[in-house]
């Protein structure tokens, strides 16, 4: 029983309160909820507001010289009272930010325990160091400097090269476990040939003798080429329901993820593709690298095009389309199903009315540049 006495009742708990305490038998439904509540809300950001932005950014300052990086993260609507100090999350977990380096800018060295990936969206000569390797990146490919690997950027072309960048900040952050270490050079001294790792491992799923033993960044580069082989196998076949035809990118010492903490594939969905709906507990963050099409969250329509980003927040019914009739959509996406699957939470279910599809119910209105 609790007492009807509603008065005392709410004089203890502001009495309680004031002594930094709480009363567990009105708030225990918040504690023990039925199934995860994410405070994350689905969204997306249009391609042009964030290249808008990022285009006055590149007005006001310079990279490498009083700004260590030059890009603009995005801020899940729901997670803004979480993360009063300004390092984004677009998930509960993810950072994601879209990151521009013009012509001759070095972004300069420095390594963190926060784990860190990026996706090449546009633009020719990006190159990067990643623990004494000089990188190359193109648009497509897929790079990694995880936990506690030293990275400095730079733009040998003529043109500016945008990525998408992707760490586990609201992660660590939380955990308050972020080191962060600046070199003493700006760019750091190359210790091995260029793209070491990528010749490497120019055999695939063939690799050199001695990474029997398990590495961090065996592979720094995963090419546009790579993803599409996989895919294009894949879809001589049936495609997933959910997904199409979706590869996940791996540390070929370990066959894990890629990047320790941070899941992230590349999925295409053929033209007319009509996914079905499913959820689960992961997370993600998806950027459209190529085509259009919609996907409904939680009944709400989010249609997309090229270069939009898009997030799905835990436990969210999601089913995707693409709307072309002769054209792939590719949807790169990272996730946090390596921080889920190490405390066992994962869970996945599927979407089993209707044939699988959820009611569009409201259509999404996105933030639109002017
Ligand atoms: O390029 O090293 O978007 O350290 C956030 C933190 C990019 C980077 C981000 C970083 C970087």
């Amino acid at each position: 029983m609790i007492s009807d006495n509603k008065k005392d009742l709410e004089k203890l708990h502001e009495q309680l309160e004031q002594e930094n305490m709480g009363p567990l038998w009105s708030s225990i439904h918040e504690l023990n909820t039925i199934e995860p509540k994410s405070k994350p809300v689905p969204y997306l950001w249009k391609s042009e507001l964030i290249k808008k932005r990022l285009k006055e950014a590149e007005e006001l300052l310079t990279v490498g010289d009083g700004a260590d990086r030059r890009a603009v993260f995005l801020i899940n609507p729901g997670m803004k009272d979480l993360e009063p100090v300004g390092w984004g999350g677009a998930t509960q977990t993810l950072y994601a930010a879209v990151q521009a380096v013009k012509p001759g800018e070095v972004a300069p060295a420095h390594r963190h325990t926060t784990t860190a990936l990026r996706f090449i969206i546009d633009g020719h000569g990006g190159q990067g160091r990643v623990n004494g390797e000089r990188i190359t990146f193109e648009p497509g490919d897929f790079l990694i400097t995880p936990t506690w690997t030293w990275h400095d950027h730079t733009n040998i072309d003529d043109q500016e090269v945008i990525w998408m960048d992707c760490l586990d900040v609201p992660f660590t952050k939380f955990l308050a476990t972020c080191f962060t270490e600046f070199h003493e050079k700006k760019q750091q001294d190359l210790l091995v040939e260029d793209d070491y790792s990528i010749k490497r491992y120019n055999g695939g799923m063939v690799r050199p003798v001695d990474d029997r033993e398990e590495k961090i960044a065996p592979l720094g580069r995963y090419t546009w080429g790579m993803a599409k082989d996989g895919m294009d196998g894949l879809a001589q076949m049936e495609p997933d329901p959910y997904d199409g035809y979706a590869v996940e990118y791996i540390n070929p010492t370990t066959g894990g993820d890629a990047n320790d903490r941070i899941g992230s594939r590349m999925q295409r969905l053929e033209p007319g593709f009509k996914g079905k709906a499913h959820r689960h507990v992961h997370s993600t963050i998806y950027h459209i690298f190529e085509g259009e099409g919609y996907t409904v969250i939680e009944g709400e329509r989010f249609d997309w095009s090229k270069g939009d980003f898009l997030v799905v927040p835990t436990w969210c019914w999601h089913e995707h389309v693409n709307t072309s009739d002769s054209e792939d959509a590719h949807l790169f996406s990272t996730n946090d199903l390596p921080i889920m699957e190490a405390f066992n939470f994962e869970v996945v279910e599927a979407y089993n009315d209707n044939n699988g599809h959820q009611k569009i119910e409201r259509i999404f209105e996105p933030i639109m540049s002017d």
